[in-house]
């Protein structure tokens, strides 16, 4: 399995209820590599291309309006099939299909606040990552 790297991103839901640092320990713990991190509001046309493959759904608008509302802290993590690993270790995007001991499944309880992003591929990975921090990585 390859060293990859993706994109993860505590929600302002997250960040308002302070589980950032739990988020990195956890991370931490398993045993990943933290390449870069930034606190920012994320501009409106940032947050359009980022949801950009949900541009159609219903819920777009309030997707965007969430993501901007307040400060995001975006993540680049490195490890062993981390793409796929920090998937598992957020839970399922709806909160009945969230397992306790996952960050969804211990913090969330709706699908619209879900206290955090993760690429779900390698190509949403390269993609996600060019976004948000071009090539501002250690
Ligand atoms: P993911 O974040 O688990 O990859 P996606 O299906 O890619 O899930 O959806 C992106 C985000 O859109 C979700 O994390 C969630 O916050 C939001 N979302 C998904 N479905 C709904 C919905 O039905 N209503 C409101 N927000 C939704």
């Amino acid at each position: 399995m390859a060293i990859e790297q993706t994109f993860l991103m505590v929600k302002p839901d997250g960040v308002e209820r302070q589980v950032v640092g739990d988020i990195v320990d956890r991370f931490e713990r398993r045993g990943f590599v933290m390449k870069g991190a930034k606190l920012m509001v994320i501009p409106k046309e940032l947050a359009e291309k980022h949801y950009a493959e949900h541009a159609e759904r219903p819920f777009f608008g309030e997707l965007v309006d969430f993501i901007t509302s307040g400060p995001v802290f975006a993540m680049v993590w490195e490890g062993e099939n981390v793409i796929k690993l920090a998937r598992t270790m957020m839970g399922a995007t709806k909160p009945e299909e969230s397992n306790p001991g996952t960050i969804r499944g211990d913090y969330a309880t709706t699908v619209s606040h879900n206290i955090i992003h993760g690429s779900d591929s390698l190509a949403s990975a390269e993609r996600e990552i060019g976004l948000f921090f071009g090539e501002d990585l250690v």
